[in-house]
């Protein structure tokens, strides 16, 4: 039985490869090129267009090409009985450590700002601030918010986590629940959002939790675009309650070229690219998924439909 491709923007090729390397006899299909799409039970997705699900009627799983499964629940009309599975990876959780570690550094070290004084040939150092001088706050403590957490840590860091549900990890203070998202934030200098976007989490960085964080914070956003109320960093950082931010996901992506965030002195963007998923490194799971799938027996990596995470 195939698997089909049913991305736009992720490499298709390179997916082919990878799971052809390990599974030389299994047919990988196009989603452009798949003619008979009754015989496909498994499909791997990234941003398909709306209604490309409704063409195969005996899918029985969607897996995300990414740890997000938000691009899949856009679709309004998913297969209700398709299982939904998505990616754990430790490549992908050891390249948003590295990424988010050269954020907290370059906001501590002020590089953004040399950047810009750069471009007018304007020498002026300053005050910087290190590791001891500030205590982060990760808004989503799962897979990636827990790995990150153990990977700082180990750079004497001060941390602590916000989750749904409670957590305990050595050294981190954690929190949950909307019940303690005021003393989250309250003692929290840069706050990273490892939130998935769900209905409950869209627009969560707003003037609401900005104003509870201690004057002059850091937000880095490697989480979704949909998460930032855009207007409200805006107003925040005009009014100096935040420093500024660094955000790498975006609502479009990608973001329009006439953005005022492109000119923002204070906002450092990247085009998401915080963690993107090695093919290579996730085919062993996909396939495991697959012959799971063939045996009836439990998926890995399955995603809460209720929850939509
Ligand atoms: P997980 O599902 O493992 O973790 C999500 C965390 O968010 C959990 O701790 C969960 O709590 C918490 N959470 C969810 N909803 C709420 C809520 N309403 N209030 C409080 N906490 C909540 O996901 P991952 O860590 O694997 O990935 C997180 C996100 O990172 C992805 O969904 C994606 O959007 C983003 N991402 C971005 C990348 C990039 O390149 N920029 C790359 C990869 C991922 P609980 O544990 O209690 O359920
Ligand atoms: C992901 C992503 O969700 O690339 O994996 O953002």
């Amino acid at each position: 039985m195939p698997i089909t491709l049913v991305s736009k923007g992720r490499l298709s090729s390179r997916w082919k490869t990878a799971l052809n390397e390990l599974a030389p006899d299994l047919e990988i299909r196009l989603f452009q090129e798949d003619r008979n799409k009754e015989e496909v039970e498994f499909v791997i997705s990234w941003n398909h267009e709306i209604g490309s699900f409704d063409l195969y009627p005996n899918l029985k799983v969607i897996c995300s090409m990414g740890a997000g499964v938000d691009h899949l629940f856009r679709d309004k009309n998913l297969p209700a009985d398709v299982a939904i599975v998505r990616i754990v990876d430790q490549e992908l959780s050891n390249d948003m450590n590295e990424f988010v570690l050269s954020l907290i550094m370059s906001h501590l070290r002020g590089l953004n700002n040399y950047r810009n004084n750069e471009s007018i040939h304007y020498w002026k150092p300053r005050r910087y601030k290190t590791i001891k001088d500030v205590r982060l706050g990760i808004m989503g403590f799962g897979t990636l918010g827990q790995s990150l957490a153990k990977y700082l840590l180990k750079l004497d860091f001060r941390i602590s986590g916000w989750s749904n549900s409670p957590k305990t990890m050595e050294q981190v203070a954690t929190f949950y629940g909307q019940e303690q998202l005021a003393p989250f934030l309250s003692q929290t200098d840069i706050l990273i959002c490892l939130l998935p976007l769900t209905e409950t989490t869209r627009g969560i960085l707003n003037k609401q939790v900005f104003d509870q964080l201690p004057k002059g914070a850091f937000l880095i956003n490697v989480g979704r675009g949909g998460h930032l109320n855009e207007a409200d960093l805006v107003d925040a950082i005009e009014r100096e309650q935040l420093s500024g931010a660094s955000l790498d996901v975006f609502e479009p992506e990608p973001m329009p070229e006439d953005h005022a965030f492109w000119d923002h002195p204070k906002i450092h963007i990247t085009p998401h690219v915080a963690s993107l998923t090695i093919p290579k490194s996730v085919a062993p799971q996909i396939l495991e998924n697959y012959r799971r799938m063939q045996e009836g027996l439990p998926l890995l990596n399955e995603v809460s439909r209720e929850k939509g995470y």
